[in-house]
């Protein structure tokens, strides 16, 4: 079977060009990216598309990624691209002040030299960029405490851009999740498949599940044999049969057990896992 994924909706590219249109009139950048894949979630060569704006990395969803990695992570990117970054969850409110302060802060210089040539304050304007499915519509509807920006458990939610207001000072404006046109990195599309960032119709949901168990298989192996309760090697098939799914001619149920598999991990159910692993980038 040629496993080879290639996702480019018509709604992703027609998000690009607006994006690049609305630039203009933005201060500040959040770059908004899955901390599980924290090197596969981030858009390749951004300053193409965003040029020398400045920007905030939100390392999101850190609630379900290994915190010992998180942290390496986090380090590597702030060098990488000479600007903060934060990790974030949009499981609870907690990190909103932060945000919040530091796209102040950020964005203070700009402000500084629109009072020196006299010209009027306004809110500072924010445009949250990245991946689908990586949170920017959770996060704004956590900065915002409402639920103004649609959200959902699949890649594609956001369709239109949509300006919202976090308070007298800064104004966010929520974008549609965004990948590459040329897709040659192949490890990086299954890992996002893997986390749920590009459309299930792209992808085989068994290609993908026994590429998600290498990964754990090496790096997580004994919390995934526990989880699945397992003594053989960790595989779709022993996964199947350990739970007596099978079908036709005493085969075990692969494609149940590989959609079962990807929604454990995506809940986080069989533990909290990196899959970028930070020494390989
Ligand atoms: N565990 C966890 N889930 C999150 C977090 N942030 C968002 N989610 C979930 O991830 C899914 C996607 O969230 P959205 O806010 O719609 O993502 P998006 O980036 O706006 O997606 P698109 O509009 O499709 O590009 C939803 O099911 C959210 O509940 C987080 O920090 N932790
Ligand atoms: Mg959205």
């Amino acid at each position: 079977m040629n496993n080879h994924i290639h996702w480019f909706p018509g709604h992703i590219a027609k998000a690009k060009s607006q994006l690049k249109e609305k630039l203009k009139q933005v201060d500040i950048i959040l770059e908004v990216i899955d901390s599980r894949i924290p090197y596969s979630s981030s858009y390749p060569d951004i300053e193409t598309l965003i040029g020398n704006k400045l920007k905030i990395i939100l390392m999101n969803k850190s609630d379900l990624a290994d915190t010992k990695k998180t942290k390496i992570w986090k380090e590597k990117l702030e060098k990488k691209y000479n600007c903060p970054c934060i990790l974030t969850t949009t499981k609870n409110g907690k990190d909103t002040k932060i945000i919040v302060d530091k796209i102040l802060k950020e964005a203070s210089p700009v402000f500084e030299k629109l009072k020196e040539k006299g010209l009027l304050s306004r809110p500072i304007r924010t445009m949250v960029v990245g991946m689908p499915n990586v949170g920017k519509s959770s996060m704004i509807n956590k900065l915002t405490k409402t639920s103004k920006t649609k959200t959902g458990a699949k890649a594609g939610v956001t369709r239109i851009q949509q300006w919202v207001r976090v308070n007298e000072k800064i104004e966010l404006l929520d974008t549609p999740g965004i990948i590459p046109s040329t897709q040659d990195d192949q490890t990086k599309i299954v890992r996002l498949a893997m986390v749920n960032s590009i459309s299930e119709n792209a992808y085989d949901n068994e290609y993908v599940a026994c590429e998600l168990l290498k990964i754990l298989d090496k790096y997580y192996k004994k919390e995934t044999m526990e989880y699945y309760n397992l003594e053989g090697e960790i595989t779709v098939e022993n996964i199947a049969k350990k739970r007596n799914w099978i079908v036709k001619g005493q085969l075990p149920d692969v494609e149940r057990a590989s959609q079962f598999i990807l929604t454990n991990f995506r809940e986080g159910k069989i533990g909290n896992f990196t899959l970028d692993e930070p020494n390989d980038f």
